[in-house]
């Protein structure tokens, strides 16, 4: 789909990553032969990336996106925890800087209380953490989190903060111009996740008043400036039940979710990146973002919806919904193979309505009139989600999917 849309297509390798996408020669080499002067990196492979940030400067192209330097700071979570700190952001109790051996965990645990939460200082996305209930778990808790980050990173520092039980994830949309002027799109609700993978995002949060939306917007924009950021980012908080939020990380690119914002600010963060890239600057301020209605994303992944494993294949027959308030982001089609090489969004389905209410009785109506055979898709729980009296309440938590799969 992408290569028909496109007014030109260059190959880049065959489907394995490793042997394409992530090869940044190729990427290069593509942009010089059709004479592009930017490379906007997705939300994938490259997004990330400081070094093909790096690369692509010295090769004189647009990198659509912030600085190397940003992408580096921000992917130190612990830097990046310093940096909230420094800016007088809440962060949660613990360790300025990684853990240095036992005793010094032993230490910070004893300052910052337990449950307490191991992260590896190069993680993100879940990956290397280990919460700790008791002292007595602690040792080997340091050393499988420990191992654990230096198999995925490559880097075994970890540091320690307070464990919040069952939080709310939600994050903050920033653009920046690279000159101290930014903006918040107010925030995204994303606490309904399986294993660090989001189902569903929605915009307003249904925790947040005007209040606190200005106090962590304003706090995500402080996070932002302290870095030197250009560019869009999103600046993740954990919400406690008594509306308490601490600043967990920043995302350093456009992510998967950003239509929700663009449903209820009316803007069109990809042009915004764009223009930003090109030293246009942002041509809003604060005053001019104005958050209207209420929008949903339900991700229709091309997966088994009972194991949430992947599950490739041939789509042999498609139908999207339509209608008002209602947008679909996607490549497929009817005929389209689903490959197995990459992740396994298919479909973002996304609604608008003037009322929380409003869009969930959009969504559900959308969801029933998907039709996509051929393959197993996430349509179904997404369709028991939109029932689900605690959703319709707005009680969700990081917890809550789990509950309604132990349900039945
Ligand atoms: C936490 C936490 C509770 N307390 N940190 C998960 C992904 C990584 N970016 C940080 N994560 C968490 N950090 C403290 N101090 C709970 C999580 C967490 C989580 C956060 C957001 C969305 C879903 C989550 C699922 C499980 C755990």
């Amino acid at each position: 789909m992408h290569v028909e849309l496109a007014d030109e297509a260059v190959c880049i390798g065959p489907p394995p990553a490793l042997q394409s996408y992530l090869k940044l020669d190729r990427i290069i080499s593509s942009a010089e032969v059709s004479g592009a002067e930017a490379i906007h990196p997705g939300y994938g492979f490259l997004a990330e990336n400081p070094h093909f940030a790096e690369v692509c400067e010295q090769c004189g192209i647009a990198f659509i996106g912030p600085s190397a330097a940003s992408i580096r700071l921000m992917g130190d979570k612990a830097a990046a925890r310093r940096t909230a700190e420094a800016e007088g952001v809440p962060v949660l109790p613990g360790s300025r800087h990684p853990v240095r051996d036992l005793d010094d965990a032993r230490r910070l645990a004893r300052e910052i209380g337990f449950p307490l939460i191991i992260k590896a200082s190069a993680g993100g996305g879940g990956k290397g953490m280990r919460v700790v209930g008791t002292p007595d778990d602690l040792e080997s808790s340091l050393a499988t989190a420990a191992a654990e980050a230096a198999a995925a990173f490559g880097d075994a520092a970890v540091y320690l903060e307070r464990y919040l039980p069952d939080p709310r994830h939600v994050e903050f949309q920033i653009l920046m111009d690279g000159e101290g002027n930014g903006v918040h799109l107010g925030e995204r609700d994303c606490s309904i996740q399986r294993r660090h993978q989001k189902l569903v995002e929605e915009s307003p949060s249904p925790a947040l008043n005007d209040a606190k939306r200005q106090a962590m917007g304003q706090a995500a924009l402080r996070v932002a400036k302290a870095s030197g950021y250009r560019n869009a980012g999103t600046v993740e908080f954990l919400l406690d039940p008594q509306g308490g939020f601490y600043f967990m990380e920043m995302n350093t690119r456009i992510q998967v979710e950003h239509p929700v914002t663009e449903m209820v600010t009316g803007l069109d963060l990809v042009k915004a990146q764009i223009r930003i890239a090109a030293g246009e600057g942002l041509g809003i301020s604060q005053t001019d973002v104005r958050i209207a209605g209420h929008s949903l994303e339900c991700r229709i992944n091309a997966e088994d919806p009972v194991r949430f494993l992947p599950a490739p294949g041939r789509v042999t027959a498609l139908r999207f919904p339509g209608g008002p308030g209602v947008r679909v982001d996607s490549h497929a089609y009817a005929g389209y193979t689903v490959p197995p090489y990459y992740d396994s969004l298919l479909a973002k389905l996304i609604v608008h309505g003037s009322s929380r209410a409003e869009a969930i009785a959009r969504m559900r109506r959308a969801l029933d009139e998907v039709r996509i055979e051929g393959i197993k898709t996430t349509v179904p729980v997404h369709q028991r989600i939109v029932r689900d009296p605690d959703f319709l309440a707005g009680r969700t938590s990081t917890g809550f999917l789990l509950r309604l799969l132990q349900e039945r």
